[in-house]
């Protein structure tokens, strides 16, 4: 297709050529060039108004000289006529030769265009490569790039180990350091503990002498104890023989007073507290008596305040820290300190008894703190191989308007020996020694309960027409003084 049109182009040029120079005219067509002499039609005479349009002049009117003219102008068509065909027959020579020229000129194109493309390609395929060049560079910087960074990162990594590997070496220093400082600080601890325990253990050995000396000066503390006890005792029973040599003497002076003769001194021996009442001692107190026909003295108590004073003391209660029930010898012998509770003992009442005429008093106190008594003008006990029977005669006083004693005859019972006239046993039921008869309205060595309460206790301490069998008794004292006391 390029071809035809290029070959048009060229038969346009040459149509153009030959309408501008018509005199002389070449063509250059490679290495061959052309050169047409071209006839002329100005330098033919011009008829006037002559036009160059063949069909006006055919149509314009004839003329006296056309002839002539007509002539001419037929040759003149003649002539252009042979131009024309002469043109006509160089033209299509011109075309023949064109046409082979054209071709080579064609094919040469052709090649030129082939170059061209390929030098297009070539071009082509060279900025391409280019491209290629630069997005490879681009690609190898980035590659580049990242190695370098990959490098950075790498050398940050070794970096950091190595600050890492700086920071656990000296880890490990510290941490052997410290080690050290342990088994220094170890070692320091074990020495401090070894020499504590050692103070400890000499501590402890300077304790046991301590111990060991303490143990041995309490041993002699102890027995210094023991010996200033004896001592002490040694020196009561000093005071006592002191007191009672007083006492002698107090009654010798008494004797010398009332005999004015000293020829006549004897030995005075008390019988019981009216003696030394009469005496002259009206203290309270313990006071050594002597029993008829007896060497052995006996310890009482003497009240020498309630009522006239002289009373021996035979049983005395008060706060309930003796015990009352007791067997037949304790009865017998006595028991408790004449100081404190006590029984003085049936056959030292039965010796005292038997010995004098003695009226008995039963003095009594309640819970409430009221007091009263019973009197009995006669009072004496039989011995033991008649039990200790009771004899009361002469009952007065303001502890109930009949007697709580039981009547006279009555047999003394404890808990290992029932003498009382009751199929069951009294001194068990209610406790303690007495006279029991069956078991009788009184039991003044019964249980010592404290306080009030309206339950009967059948074993308490009991003086019955007093206050009744629930009254709670809380202070006894029975005691004797020779009938003629006062005479
Ligand atoms: C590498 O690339 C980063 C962006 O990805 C850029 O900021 C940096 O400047 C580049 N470094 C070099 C050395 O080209
Ligand atoms: C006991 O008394 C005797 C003398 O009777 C005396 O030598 C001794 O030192 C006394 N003992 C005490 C511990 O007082
Ligand atoms: C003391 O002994 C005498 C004879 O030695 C005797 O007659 C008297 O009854 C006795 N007195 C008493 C209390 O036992
Ligand atoms: C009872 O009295 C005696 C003598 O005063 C005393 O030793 C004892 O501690 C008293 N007991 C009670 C229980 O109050
Ligand atoms: C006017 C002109 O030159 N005419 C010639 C045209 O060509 C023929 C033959 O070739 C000639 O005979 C004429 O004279």
């Amino acid at each position: 297709m390029g071809w035809l049109l290029s070959l048009g182009y060229l038969t346009v040029v040459v149509a153009i050529v030959i309408g501008t120079e018509r005199r002389k005219h070449q063509v250059q067509h490679g290495s061959c060039s052309y050169t047409f002499i071209l006839p002329e039609v100005e330098q033919c005479p011009s008829p006037g108004n002559f036009r160059v349009s063949k069909s006006l002049q055919r149509d314009s009117p004839m003329h006296p000289d056309a002839a002539q003219t007509e002539k001419k102008l037929e040759n003149l068509e003649s002539a252009t006529e042979n131009n024309t065909l002469w043109l006509q027959k160089l033209e299509n020579y011109i075309q023949e030769n064109l046409r082979s020229e054209m071709v080579v000129e064609m094919q040469r194109n052709a090649i030129n265009t082939q170059t061209a493309t390929m030098l297009e390609i070539g071009t082509n395929l060279l900025s391409q490569s280019a491209e290629h060049t630069r997005k490879l560079t681009n690609v190898e910087t980035q590659v580049l790039n990242q190695t370098s960074r990959l490098e950075i990162q790498l050398l940050e990594y070794s970096l950091s180990t190595k600050r890492l590997e700086k920071q656990l070496l000296q880890q490990t220093q510290e941490v052997s350091h410290l080690n050290d400082k342990k088994q220094q600080r170890f070692t320091a601890l074990e020495a401090r503990h070894s020499q504590e325990l050692q103070a400890i253990q000499q501590e402890k050995h300077q304790l046991q002498e301590l111990l060991d000396r303490q143990g041995r000066t309490v041993t002699v503390l102890e027995r210094q104890l023991v010996a200033s006890t004896r001592n002490s005792t040694m020196l009561q029973h000093q005071q006592a023989t002191l007191s009672e040599t007083l006492q002698q003497l107090l009654a010798m002076i008494g004797q010398c007073n009332e005999i004015t003769s000293l020829s006549k001194v004897k030995t005075v021996i008390f019988r019981d507290c009216a003696d030394i009442y009469k005496y002259g001692i009206t203290e309270n107190g313990i006071y050594n008596i002597h029993l008829s026909n007896n060497t052995q003295t006996v310890k009482v108590f003497c009240d020498m305040k309630t009522r006239g004073g002289g009373w021996t003391v035979l049983q005395h209660r008060f706060n309930g820290s003796m015990d009352f029930h007791r067997n037949w010898k304790d009865y017998k012998t006595g028991f408790g300190d004449p100081t404190g509770e006590h029984w003085l003992g049936n056959d030292v009442i039965h010796l005292l008894t038997k010995s004098r005429d003695y009226t008995l008093q039963v003095q009594l106190e309640d819970g409430d703190g009221s007091q009263a008594y019973s009197q009995y003008d006669n009072f004496y006990i039989d011995g033991e191989e008649k039990k200790y029977s009771v004899h009361a005669e002469g009952f007065s006083g303001t502890a109930g308007r009949i007697s709580s004693l039981t009547h006279s005859g009555t047999m003394f019972s404890t808990k290992d020996q029932d003498n009382d006239r009751c199929s069951c046993k009294c001194a068990q039921m209610a406790s303690g020694g007495w006279w029991f008869e069956a078991c009788g309205p009184s039991n003044l060595n019964g249980i010592y309960h404290t306080g009030i309460s309206s339950v009967m206790r059948y074993n308490g301490v009991k003086w019955y027409y007093w206050k009744g069998p629930n009254s709670i008794i809380t202070k006894t004292t029975m005691m004797i003084r020779p009938v003629e006391f006062f005479k």
